[in-house]
């Protein structure tokens, strides 16, 4: 019964880092997943993360099963983390939360929600979007469409092209949109353009499904959640996935969170009780250690504000990499601009590199993504300048 089964396609992704891996030059640099390193080029353990831990094997706890929506103290803070503590959405008990396997448990619980709710609705991701998401989508039996995003001949987002395509949306689409630090080109919207943005989805009756894998990795904590808010503000349905795996470095431990707003409390215990339904007959409740950590670190003021302090670190290294990247370039490829470099945000940076050029700088153990995406936060400043002289050469 299994004779006829073909090979499935790889996650082109994760597959570099496969490649990379294989690669016996003790000199090889993965710019291909989006996993943020230190300038030692190794992933942290963050210091709050550690404290938290440490807090919670003094009070060993038996391993029960948590409640099917997950840990009260984690999705609670996480509602005040997306939402803003004082947002009338908690006040009203309008928003539903919860824990999910990570940024994309998140997105796939969400997914089969509507698709049960709203099955008729075609789904619409960006061009280019993260990998994942067309393939979640689909596989909770959505068509997914694309809808005008980068423009390679700015380096930016194409705003005019962008909104035709929200205006040209059926009534009850679903429209996926990344609320910051856009994987994989690293542009984003204005506030101004997000205004433009949430009114269009508003006269469209479309329903908005944020996917905020990276709050704190743009301008900071509350600037990178303020589209959530303003979202909100605006009224109507809305859909909110967001992760921990880069915020906490805490990839392997699968902490995110799905949350839905509603227009009354009483919808939002009709909708909690569905997402439960769905959590229930796919893995039934959310692992324990992760939601813990989170929870601890986001309720202790102390914590918190070492953790507050630890992201902003990340995010400042990661403008640092990027005018390095910038300066350098500048020296060693005289002619070529890759000034937008700077304006762009978040982990990833479309580099305008071809697919012959990334092929040629995987010749020396450079490892980027096909599409010319690279990870700015794995540069360092021990392996920058062989970067650039690399990229400098296949120019
Ligand atoms: N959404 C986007 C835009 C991402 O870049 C990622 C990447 O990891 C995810 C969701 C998934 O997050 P997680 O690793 O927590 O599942
Ligand atoms: O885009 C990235 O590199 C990250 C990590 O299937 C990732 O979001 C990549 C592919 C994938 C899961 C995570």
């Amino acid at each position: 019964i299994f004779g006829a089964i073909a090979m499935a396609p790889r996650d082109p992704i994760l597959g570099i880092t496969e490649a990379f891996n294989a690669d016996t030059n003790p000199g090889k640099i993965n710019l291909g997943v989006g996993v943020y390193y230190d300038d030692n080029g190794k992933v942290p353990l963050l210091d709050c993360v550690r404290r938290a831990e440490s807090v919670l094997m003094e009070q060993p706890a038996p391993r029960t099963y948590l409640p099917i929506e997950g840990l009260g103290a984690y999705y609670k803070a996480v509602q005040e983390l997306v939402f803003g503590a004082d947002s009338p959405v908690i006040q009203e008990k309008r928003a539903i939360t919860v824990q999910a396997l990570g940024g994309t448990g998140a997105l796939k619980i969400g997914a089969d929600f509507l698709k049960r709710f709203a099955p008729g609705s075609d789904v619409y991701i960006s061009d280019p979007s993260w990998e994942n998401h067309r393939a979640l989508f689909e596989s909770a039996g959505f068509t997914v469409n694309n809808y005008t995003y980068y423009d390679p001949a700015t380096h930016g987002v194409d705003f005019d092209g962008m909104l035709a395509a929200l205006r040209a949306m059926p009534e009850g689409a679903i429209v996926v949109l990344h609320a910051c630090c856009h994987n994989p080109t690293g542009a984003d919207l204005t506030a101004d353009q997000w205004g433009q943005v949430i009114d269009a989805v508003q006269e469209g009756g479309l329903i908005p499904f944020l996917d905020m894998a990276y709050q704190g990795f743009g301008s900071g904590i509350l600037e990178d959640g303020a589209v959530v808010r303003r979202f909100v503000e605006a009224g109507g349905p809305l859909l909110v996935s967001n992760s921990f795996s880069k915020s906490f470095s805490l990839y392997g431990e699968r902490v995110g969170a799905l949350s839905v707003v509603a227009s009354s409390s009483e919808e939002a215990a009709r909708l909690l009780s569905q997402l439960k339904r769905i959590v229930r007959t796919n893995y039934s409740n959310p692992p324990t250690h992760g939601g813990k950590v989170v929870a601890t670190v986001l309720s202790t003021p102390e914590l918190r504000q070492l953790w507050e302090d630890e992201l902003a670190g990340m995010r400042v290294r990661i403008k640092q990499m990027r005018e390095e990247l910038v300066r350098k370039l500048a020296e060693k490829a005289p002619g070529k601009d890759f000034a937008f470099v700077r304006q762009q945000v978040g982990m990833f940076s479309y580099s305008g590199l071809t697919k012959e050029q990334v092929g040629q700088l995987r010749d020396e153990s450079i490892y980027a993504v096909d599409t010319g995406r690279i990870c700015v936060a794995a540069l360092n400043s021990k392996n920058i300048d062989r970067v650039v002289d690399a990229i400098a050469k296949v120019l």
